[in-house]
């Protein structure tokens, strides 16, 4: 793995050779979107954020600005799915964040995120759910208005501290209807995720029996 990387590195060809992935789709009341329409576009190919202290780990590289995205309107208490252009490559748990915002198309995402949904692996075994597609139900209490919905898929697959854990992540622009009112407590990202979480430093190699996904507790109405 290691060596391949090292190798793809010296052809150029780090960025494909490996069959990354990127989350490009949105589908919403049950309609999937075309590539992008609701889905921010990132300027970094599909190449994954790596470093803990960059806002590029909000809406990935290039992805803070609304580049033409459309915002979506999605039912407080419906389901939303991110499909990937291909399924995930590389074993980590996948998580939804939500922030409130005025305006989606001209927000930056430095409001506070709360997290909707987790996937994390399944034991005994510790496999993980390797897709194209991943859903999340918009909770059926959070108050009405523009949202950016953000999907992170962490690659774990090159333990810590040899390698370096893999965020894939896009950020779609919603506008939540219905009538909840609560507006849930977040975190900061860049911050949210640290050197020193479990699910950031664990061997998936070895003596792989528990597993915490990284960021806030899973918010439930
Ligand atoms: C597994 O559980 C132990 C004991 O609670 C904990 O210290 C450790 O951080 C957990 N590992 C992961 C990867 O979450
Ligand atoms: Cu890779």
């Amino acid at each position: 793995m290691k060596s391949f990387t090292a190798l793809a590195l010296a052809s150029g060809l780090a960025n494909v050779a490996h069959g990354h992935y990127i989350f490009q789709y949105l589908t919403a009341n049950g309609v999937q979107g075309a590539a992008y329409q609701n889905v921010r576009t990132n300027t970094n190919y599909n190449s994954p954020v790596t470093d803990l202290a960059s806002n590029d780990l909000r809406c990935n590289v290039g992805g803070s600005t609304s580049s033409g995205t459309t915002t979506v309107s999605v039912a407080a208490g419906s389901s939303v799915t991110f499909t990937a252009d291909t399924a995930v490559y590389h074993q980590g748990p996948v998580s939804f964040y939500m922030t409130k915002v005025a305006d989606a198309s001209k927000a930056d995402g430095s409001t506070p995120w709360f997290k909707i949904k987790d996937v994390g692996p399944t034991f005994p075994g510790g496999t993980w759910d390797m897709s194209k597609s991943y859903s999340a139900t918009i909770p059926s209490c959070i108050a009405p208005g523009d949202y950016l919905l953000r999907i992170q898929q962490l690659g774990i697959h090159n333990p810590y501290p040899a390698g370096t854990p893999q965020f894939y992540i896009s950020c779609a622009q919603v506008k939540v209807t219905g009538s909840g009112t609560k507006n849930p407590a977040g975190v900061s990202i860049p911050g949210a995720f640290k050197a020193t979480d479990p699910g950031y430093t664990v061997n998936i190699y070895s003596n792989f029996n528990n597993y915490t996904v990284p960021g806030p507790a899973v918010f439930t109405c």
